[in-house]
């Protein structure tokens, strides 16, 4: 497993990089000057994947229609305008000179201009919200077909393959903001199907701010930067925010979410996606259900924890881009599971909820999750901009099969998103290649800026005297409108149950873990700590009773202000639902494949441990990470071998890796006993719940630096795990035998070590309260 290089240098491969030939296990060292050489990188990478792109085993509608624009670079390319007249140089403007004289540039030059004027015109709008992201390509693989719900080809034909680019996001931050602050995620999904685009423009949390799509502009505007200072940056710890929050009491169910761990994921390949608004199948008999789409990661739902979010954000702030980027990269391909749930019309008025308010969930208790298909996403983007920040969704695209709800949100959003691609992208957005269907397009849509496509013909109007571009019949696959009875008055108002503000904000918190919920707290206590205004951090206290007085209390006397009220709360119903604590969905198949795995190394390290834990982790598809005392080679005890760490100790952090193993040595030991950041990294570690490994003499530096003698380490060649610390004195060839099936179990170093690893974290040194002591 290959780690992307911190530092994101473009074709540089790491350092030390070993590949593993899979067919025989045996791993080669690749020779380094090679990988060096940016330039060989990008283009021997690049023509690769487009080359896999027109010919590949993984070629799919889509990546064919885009390998019918894409270029590679090459050598064998020259310089020229764009226009295609071949230049002499890249560096030089035109100007009147000499050899001993440099004049002024003459504005005559077409090349200058060209350049320049290009480049000043290189940035579009940044997306209004969502700004910050990044995506990939992938498949949906239907498995259960359901066409006693609906018609669309993409949920009723087992044999497509359907091809998607998902495009994840935080909301708040502008397009270089860091990727692990506390806000939701974005999880947009295009699907090319054969019918025409279909957009799931979704989140990683099931519920919405607000009810009504005209509010829209005022949760962000509250959200985003201050308008006086444009202070902060993509968070939400300011006043504007939480006093919006209690003014607007229907925000509070999806407050309480973004105040949970889901709002910091690990990674966004361990977060679920929900379509949030209800939308409807219809059938080939023309009968209709509501529906709401979720997507469920294979890999579990796992989160940071705060402190490494924070420190994450100035340490890495690509963290979660290049994480995405790494493990497809790598072939670990990240797999979600695609869930309906489904309620016919019949049932709408049954349940105490408004089944169109986005601002609830459908317990799964009375709405289970059918899960019916799968998505995998196995190819990056061949470039950034033209995919990743052309994409656009609009929740208005549909095809023959599916539709809206009543819900206002969904409809205001169906205005909104065509609306806003046009300001961003202009009107011809869809004849971008990422956004084009891969099936045909006829219509008499014309000319705006930017047209690509050239249509040859005499008329541009129907009806017209050829009978051309006729509508198609339903037999045709016309998209069917449903033909919703619809009465009412017109006025500006919702259904009674809309004015349910706060029981769904109960269910949330009453169904989390005590570790969750404690982890909820504390976002609260920091985020009302960066409001100023008393007025702001006393009311939400009084609002927090609303939800649990226990919570009330606790937040405020940490955050100070008037404390809440016990007269005037809101009596907690301590009913719960079943999956809303991201607990309730660990890994379908344990396994540490794409977890980055720190070895912390001096010279004179214990190559045999060093080697065998490397072998082992490459073999479970883990990316394994050397860190070494400093990046030139280090040598091992008795010259049994050397190695060329990837980073030294302050290049890489703790934050930045999911487990630590440390092998023993008594040079390398003694060296890293004496650095406080050695120290620091098995202390952080230790702090952020992550398993650490140590075989030999490693044991004792663990042990002192940790310092708490609840933790227990091995005295001799037994294997000893103690609240995620996994240690072996004595190092033998049984201790760290390298199985393949490490994550399965056994008594063995590695496996014990690989366990804890697939387990993500160890909860119980938090919930035995000795985490906090870094
Ligand atoms: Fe939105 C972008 C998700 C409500 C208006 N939204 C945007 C993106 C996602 C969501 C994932 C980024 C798409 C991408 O990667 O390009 N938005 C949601 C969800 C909502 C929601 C799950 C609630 C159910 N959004 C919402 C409302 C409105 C908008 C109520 C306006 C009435 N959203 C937009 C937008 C954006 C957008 C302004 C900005 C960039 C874009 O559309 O393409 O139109």
């Amino acid at each position: 497993m290959k780690p992307l290089a911190t530092n994101m240098q473009q074709g540089t491969l790491p350092r030390n990089f070993l590949s593993m030939n899979l067919k025989d296990g045996r791993y080669k060292q690749k020779p380094r000057e090679k990988f060096n050489r940016p330039m060989a990188g990008i283009m021997s990478d690049t023509m690769e994947r487009a080359k896999q792109a027109v010919l590949g085993p993984r070629e799919s509608d889509k990546l064919h229609d885009l390998a019918k624009v894409t270029k590679d670079i090459s050598p064998d390319h020259r310089l020229t305008t764009d226009y295609g007249v071949k230049q002499t140089t890249h560096d030089d403007w035109l100007k009147v000179a000499s050899s001993d004289k440099t004049g002024p540039l003459l504005l005559e030059d077409p090349l200058g201009r060209e350049k320049i004027m290009r480049f000043d015109h290189e940035r579009i709008p940044e997306r209004v919200v969502h700004a910050r992201g990044s995506g990939a390509f992938g498949k949906f693989k239907l498995l259960e077909p359901i066409p006693e719900l609906t018609m669309a080809g993409v949920l009723t034909d087992t044999s497509r393959e359907t091809p998607v680019f998902v495009r994840f996001s935080t909301v708040l931050g502008s397009r270089g903001s860091a990727d692990t602050v506390r806000d939701v995620r974005g999880f947009a999904t295009k699907f090319y199907t054969k019918e025409g685009n279909w957009d799931i423009v979704g989140n990683n949390i099931p519920v919405f701010f607000i009810q009504d799509a005209i509010k829209f502009p005022d949760v962000i505007h509250a959200g985003k930067p201050e308008p006086h200072n444009e202070v902060p940056q993509a968070q939400s710890a300011h006043n504007n925010f939480w006093d919006f929050q209690f003014n607007h009491t229907e925000a509070t169910h999806m407050f309480m979410w973004t105040m949970s761990d889901r709002a910091i994921p690990r990674s966004f390949r361990m977060m679920q996606g929900f379509g949030v608004n209800t939308f409807t199948l219809i059938n080939s008999k023309g009968e209709r259900h509501f529906a709401k789409f979720h997507w469920t990661p294979e890999l579990g739902v796992h989160s940071l924890v705060w402190d490494e979010a924070l420190k994450i954000s100035g340490q890495d702030p690509d963290f979660h881009r290049k994480d995405l980027w790494e493990a497809i990269a790598n072939g670990v391909y990240p797999k979600w599971k695609f869930g309906i749930q489904v309620i016919p019309e019949a049932d709408e008025n049954k349940f105490d909820f408004d089944i169109l308010d986005a601002t609830k969930v459908w317990p799964e208790d009375l709405v289970p999750v059918r899960y019916i298909g799968e998505m995998e996403l196995n190819r990056n983007p061949d470039e950034f901009f033209t995919q990743v920040e052309q994409i656009a969704f609009c929740t208005s695209h549909v095809v023959p099969g599916i539709g809206f709800s009543d819900d206002p949100l969904l409809q205001g959003r169906n205005f909104s998103y065509f609306d806003t691609q046009i300001s961003r992208l202009g009107v011809n957005f869809q004849e971008l290649p990422i956004n084009r269907p891969v099936c045909p397009v006829m219509n008499f849509n014309r000319d705006g800026a930017l047209r690509h496509t050239i249509t040859r013909g005499t008329v541009n109007y129907w009806p017209n005297r050829y009978g051309a571009v006729p509508p198609a019949t339903l037999d045709e696959g016309g998209y069917l409108e449903y033909a919703e009875r619809v009465a009412g008055i017109k006025a500006r108002m919702r259904s009674a149950k809309f004015k349910d503000h706060f029981s769904q904000a109960q269910l949330f918190y009453n169904s989390l873990s005590p570790i969750e919920k404690a982890h909820l707290t504390n976002a609260l206590a920091f985020e009302l700590d960066h409001c100023e205004d008393p007025l702001v951090y006393s009311r939400m206290a009084q609002r927090l009773a609303d939800i649990d007085f226990s919570l009330a209390k606790e937040v405020h006397s940490r955050i100070g202000g008037d404390p809440p009220s016990e007269t005037n709360r809101r009596p907690n119903h301590g009913k719960k639902a079943p999956n809303l604590s991201q607990f309730d969905f660990p890994p379908s198949n344990p396994t540490i494949a794409s977890r980055r795995v720190a070895i912390l190394v001096g010279d004179g390290y214990d190559h045999y441990a060093f080697s065998s834990a490397y072998a082992a982790l490459t073999t479970a598809q883990a990316v394994p990470l050397v860190v070494g005392t400093k990046r030139s080679r280090l040598r091992a005890a008795n010259d049994a071998g050397s190695t060329e760490p990837h980073h030294h100790l302050e290049g890489l952090r703790s934050t930045l890796v999911d487990a630590l193993f440390i092998p023993g040595g008594t040079e390398s030991i003694a060296t890293l006993a004496c650095s406080g950041r050695a120290l620091h990294w098995i202390r952080e570690a230790f702090g952020h719940l992550k398993v650490i490994g140590a075989t030999g003499e490693a044991v004792s530096l663990v042990q002192s630096a940790i310092g708490l003698p609840e933790v227990k380490v091995s005295g001799g060649g037994e294997v000893v795990e103690c609240l995620g610390v996994v240690t072996v004195r004595e190092v033998t060839a049984g201790s760290l035998k390298e199985a393949v099936d490490l994550v399965k179990g056994g008594d063995g170093f590695m496996e014990r070590f690989f366990e804890g690893v697939a387990a993500h974290r160890c909860w119980e040194r938090e919930s035995q309260g000795l985490s906090i002591r870094i």
